[in-house]
């Protein structure tokens, strides 16, 4: 029988008698008990390695896990969500992003159509433009080469792109540039148009809906900068291009749908960067890199298709986060990649986790009785170590991480990167072990302090160890491995999703932010203009919108 709540499970019961034995047990006790623990809890796939060993897991809690991923349907829920059924039940939609990158005619299916043709169609269009831009053939209404990209976009139009364009630098093309543009701070565009030559750029408007406020309001701004540079309504035609679903906003921009690629409503935006989406990751690193990013993923897809949950390494990721959140009680997950050029990682993860899983209703409509996604945050190794790692080592509450790396880096220079692997495999070995404080004090007084220092700082020096780490590596950082390593996350969020039994596809919970601002809008004064007190909202907010349009009234110079 499937149980909609996972803790209706039996395993659900089980697991919560395995943690409460679990949390008076230490990781490197389990190491000292069982020799084959580190070969154990560890699988490849798609070129990557990952070692969950110094997890606070054992047989047992695995056996429960996985019962409770079957007793919740998880494998029925991975092939539905593949044959296009509608897992998406609030926008009644499938979530068929896994079809954008394979090649299998005939496997992916809409309401009854086949869609690989209309996928293929869209990629053969990518590629001759992308073509046309790199050989100089499509050019800017002066004839220059277009050798700058301005990406205009934000959320999944945005966050994927930047990520993957500068994950993948060392593969990009020389010459040319891309800059991302997504705040509706004007100080976003500013700082990018003060660089640009608009006889050489193109602007790529990035939006599924192409009704999103900051885009819109980005894309018109820099409409008129470039009409203000001296080139005509035509030359938009040269200058501009949109990737979107929506064919009709397109064209009232004034974009002409042939310069707009397009993509459909079973992509979801943060699940996009495999679709035309990725122009701009294309654009700079050139359409068979943008192939290569693709394959990779593909490769985790089909792993993630047909591996047994015991081997799939999605699935056990997804575990293991959940025995973490659920049955440990962490709340917050470190990203923690050992590359600068995967320094966008945390960020875009933060969306593709906590918008997909920051829930708390089931896909039933009840409300869930158990915790869902955790708190994701992170930043490169070793900058992280130097910042907030203290309270990972020593805070009050338990952080889980992932920490990723490259054994092989593109810039082999001198030590640096056999530094940056030293500092990869100290910290998680660190947060493990730990140091004691019959350590601490053997060290102290063996420096020659004396008893009264010693008492003061043992306390302080002593490191509770056993917080649990994930190690995942890869041989080098190439546009299959990242490929596959985006893949792995996003099937990872799937399956706790569909454990905890909640949609990981709809976003509601960015509606009502939006709806506000719109009403606030209005009540915000231009500079110089006297606007009425406001009396619409809570006196706080009241108070804040008068105080505000005091402050812009007063247009004389400030410091
Ligand atoms: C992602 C979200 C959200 C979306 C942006 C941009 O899954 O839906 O981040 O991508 O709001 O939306 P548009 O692409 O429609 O402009």
């Amino acid at each position: 029988m499937i149980h909609a709540s996972p803790d209706r499970s039996p395993a659900w019961a089980a697991l919560k008698a395995l943690a409460e034995d679990a949390q008076k047990q230490r990781i490197a006790s389990l190491f000292d008990a069982d020799a084959e623990r580190a070969t154990k809890y560890a699988g490849n796939a798609a070129g990557l390695f990952v070692d969950y060993s110094k997890n606070l897991i054992t047989d047992d809690v695995l056996d429960n896990l996985i019962s409770l991923a079957r007793d919740v349907g998880l494998e029925q829920g991975r092939d539905d969500m593949v044959a296009g059924e509608k897992i998406n039940s609030t926008e009644t939609r499938a979530v068929l992003h896994v079809a954008l990158r394979d090649t299998a005619q005939g496997k992916y299916h809409v309401d009854g159509e086949d869609i690989m043709p209309l996928i293929q169609g869209e990629l053969v269009r990518m590629r001759d433009f992308c073509d046309r831009i790199h050989t100089g053939s499509f050019t800017g209404h002066t004839g220059k080469p277009l050798k700058t990209v301005v990406n205009i976009g934000i959320g999944g139009s945005d966050l994927g792109p930047v990520m993957v364009t500068e994950a993948l630098a060392p593969y990009h093309i020389e010459g040319r540039k891309t800059h991302f543009v997504s705040n509706v701070d004007g100080a976003h565009l500013a700082s990018t148009l003060a660089s640009i030559d608009p006889e050489t750029t193109l602007f790529v408007i990035a939006s599924k809906t192409f009704t999103t406020q900051e885009t819109m309001t980005n894309a018109h701004s820099a409409r008129d900068w470039f009409l203000d540079t001296g080139a005509g309504q035509a030359d938009i035609a040269k200058h501009f291009i949109a990737l979107s679903t929506n064919a009709a906003a397109v064209s009232k921009f004034g974009i002409d749908t042939a310069n707009m690629f397009r993509f459909w409503d079973w992509v979801g935006g943060r699940y996009s960067l495999w679709s035309v989406i990725g122009m701009p990751i294309a654009l700079q690193t050139g359409f068979d890199n943008f192939a290569r990013l693709l394959a990779g993923a593909a490769q985790m897809d089909r792993h993630f298709e047909i591996a047994d949950l015991r081997d799939n390494l999605p699935v056990l990721l997804a575990l293991i986060g959940i025995w973490n959140r659920n049955f440990l009680d962490i709340s917050a997950h470190a990203v923690l990649p050992y590359d600068q050029s995967l320094h966008r990682l945390p960020a875009y993860l933060q969306q593709a986790d906590m918008e997909s899983n920051g829930k708390s209703v089931m896909r039933d409509g009840m409300a869930t009785s158990h915790a869902t996604g955790p708190v994701i945050f992170g930043e490169p190794g070793t900058n992280g170590q130097h910042a907030f790692y203290q309270l990972i080592h020593q805070g009050t509450d338990i952080i889980s991480s992932d920490f990723i790396a490259p054994a092989i880096s593109h810039h082999e220079r001198g030590d640096h990167h056999r530094k940056l692997l030293a500092n990869f495999l100290a910290q998680p070995e660190a947060l493990m072990l730990g140091k004691s404080l019959e350590q601490v004090v053997a060290e102290l007084s063996a420096s020659g302090r004396s008893d009264a220092e010693i008492e003061n700082l043992a306390p302080h020096r002593k490191f509770p160890g056993n917080r649990p780490t994930t190690a995942i590596l890869m041989q080098k950082l190439t546009p299959e491995t990242l490929g596959a390593l985006i893949a792995l996350y996003e099937h990872k969020i799937f399956c706790q999703g569909h454990i905890w039994g909640i949609n990981s596809f709809d976003q509601w919970g960015v509606e009502l932010g939006k709806v506000l601002a719109g009403n606030i809008l209005t009540e915000l004064g231009d500079l110089g203009e006297t606007k009425p007190a406001c009396t619409q909202h809570d006196s706080s907010t009241n108070a804040l919108v008068d105080r505000i349009n005091q402050m812009r009234k007063d247009t004389r110079p400030q410091d």
